[in-house]
């Protein structure tokens, strides 16, 4: 058995990524760093602006969040490829399965704990934020729609 550790002891953040919205969403803009823990996986921690749920009608405020396969966030957010998947499981057994942002006035903040990953996996592959909620049971992706904003992670 792993000994567990206070997680908020954790190492200093290694990796960064900024968060860009798409050509509908120029305002969103985000940050997530992406620390090493002394029992392995990765610790997240998430913080994005200017989220489109205001005013929408019948929004939960939920918003799908993935690690894809490609570092690439060339506008539309096209080329970001599928979750990241290197066992090849069903959604959202993903590696790249992340859970959702959850929007307060268009602002999310979340911290997370993730042992499906570690920090080399994600270097160079790019975090995807979708319009509405992942349904966790859709293949391939969870139904979660238009890709709003996107970014490279990359060392800090
Ligand atoms: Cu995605
Ligand atoms: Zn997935």
């Amino acid at each position: 058995m792993i000994p567990l550790t206070n997680i908020l002891d954790v190492q200093q953040p290694v990796l960064m990524v900024e968060i860009r919205g798409n050509e509908n969403n120029p305002l969103l803009h985000g940050t997530a760093i992406f620390s090493p823990t002394p029992m392995g996986g990765v610790l997240i921690q998430v913080e994005v602006f200017y989220l489109p749920d205001q005013d929408l009608p019948n929004h939960s405020g939920f918003f799908g969040m993935h690690l894809h396969q490609n570092g690439d966030c060339q506008i539309p957010f096209d080329q970001t490829g599928d979750h990241f998947n290197p066992k090849a499981l069903p959604h959202p057994e993903h590696a790249g399965d992340f859970p959702p942002l959850l929007s307060g006035h268009g602002y999310a903040w979340m911290a997370f704990y993730d042992t499906r990953l570690s920090i080399e996996d994600i270097m160079g592959r790019s975090i995807v934020i979708h319009g509405h909620k992942d349904d966790f049971s859709s293949q391939p992706s969870g139904m979660s729609g238009e890709k709003i904003g996107c970014g490279v992670i990359i060392k800090i």
